[in-house]
């Protein structure tokens, strides 16, 4: 058994620029490991709240010095001594020293980053890599890579341009991972000759997929066709183009799937677009669930969508994170692991996304570091399982 010595907290950088909560944890038993959480521009209101300082004189308000002072202070402390496998009795310490609904107190960027080492930490002192210590954790069959979800084009939030949509994803379903990751690559640069050739800027959003100023939602939509013949998926964070509706993208588009496509409190349009298009496309639910148990079970009384989003720092705890993943495969729910759009080079997401299994997972272009960490470790992943055998 290995015991919890340590943890240290500090601020480092994402790849907005804005401070962000990185843990150090060791054990009596010399094991080291490091985590960082991600930080979301779009955010629902029923995600668990990180902690900032709002302190005008430190980056702008957005420094984490008090999230930091909560892991120093309380929550490291109340661990030292706690055997490191004990990921759910860490899980429930944490939450209950923040004690708040949304983790307001200490902070779900405080509480993640602990969270995350500690799973970390379990799976090096079993001897086994993350994503089978994950595996175990949730109970999952059989590993998977799940099908990439690569963000081409990006607007409304993530972006400096006119698109109402929000993230234009492009899907390859090639059976091997490093071919979906090939071919995103060429198809990325495709598209940046096209953007170029056409005066159009290829200066990239917040998840790395190119930001050009473009006359429609639609326009976007057509590039991505031209780029290359691939299934299309869509994260319309609640805002739906008007010149642009769901009717027409489902009927001209080989699109698989409508993340967001209804704000987080309409259930009633929710339940309205899963009854007209859940039969042949994916309605994934992010904000409107935010990886919580609960708001998944009032979601699932009204049937709503028949996909997730799910993403550890919307609730703030790995076992928070799976009690999700497990209620919403029992109700049969699709899962698709996400990033946020403030990242860091932290890949913990993909051995996460590949320990439950998940059917898809949406970790930015195939482009930039924060980006391609995540990729990349699923390349080593998948090297890793063909080797050995799932
Ligand atoms: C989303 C996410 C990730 P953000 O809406 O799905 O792509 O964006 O992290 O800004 O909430
Ligand atoms: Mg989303």
């Amino acid at each position: 058994m290995q015991k919890i010595i340590k943890i240290v907290a500090r601020e480092i950088l994402d790849s907005r620029g804005d401070p962000t909560v990185e843990v150090e944890l060791e054990t009596d038993g010399h094991i080291r490991t490091i985590s960082s959480v991600p930080s979301g521009a779009s955010i629902g209101s029923y995600e668990a709240v990180e902690v900032r300082d709002k302190d005008p004189q430190r980056f702008g308000g957005m420094g984490v010095l008090k999230a930091v002072e909560n892991i120093k202070n309380t929550l490291g402390p109340s661990l030292v001594g706690v055997d490191v496998t004990n990921q759910k009795s860490i899980d429930e310490t944490l939450a209950g020293l923040d004690g708040t609904p949304h983790k307001s107190k200490m902070g779900a960027n405080a509480l993640l980053a602990i969270s995350m080492a500690a799973c970390r930490a379990g799976a090096i002192s079993k001897g086994i890599p993350l994503y089978r210590y994950i595996q175990g954790l949730s109970e999952t069959k059989e590993a998977k890579i799940p099908l990439p979800m690569f963000n081409f084009i990006e607007g409304a939030k993530h972006a400096d341009n006119n698109l109402i949509i929000q993230e234009f994803l492009v899907v390859p379903e090639k059976e091997i991972f490093f071919d979906n990751y090939r071919l995103a690559s060429e198809l990325f640069h495709n598209l940046k000759k096209i953007l170029k050739n056409r005066g159009l800027g290829s200066a990239v959003g917040h998840e790395g997929g190119f930001a050009p100023s473009l006359p429609s939602d639609e326009d976007a939509l057509r590039l991505l066709q031209e780029t290359g013949q691939l299934k299309i998926a869509l994260d319309f964070a609640g805002a739906v183009p008007n010149e642009l509706p769901l009717e027409k993208i489902a009927s001209s588009y080989p699109v698989i799937s409508f993340e967001d496509p209804v704000a987080e409190d309409d259930l009633e349009a929710w339940a309205d677009v899963t009854k007209t298009y859940g039969n042949r496309i994916l309605i994934v639910g992010d904000d409107v669930f935010s990886s919580s148990v609960s708001r998944f079970q009032e979601g699932v009384a009204k049937n709503i969508a028949n996909a997730a989003i799910v993403k550890p720092n919307q609730i703030g705890t790995i076992t928070e994170v799976i009690d999700f993943v497990k209620l919403a495969k029992s109700s049969n729910y699709k899962l698709v692991v996400s990033h946020r759009s403030g990242e860091t080079e932290d890949s913990f997401i993909s051995d996460f996304a590949v320990g439950i299994a998940a059917d898809y997972a949406k970790l930015g272009a195939p482009s930039r570091g924060e980006r391609v960490s995540k990729y990349n470790r699923l390349v080593r992943i998948e090297e890793e399982l063909k080797n050995k055998g799932k």
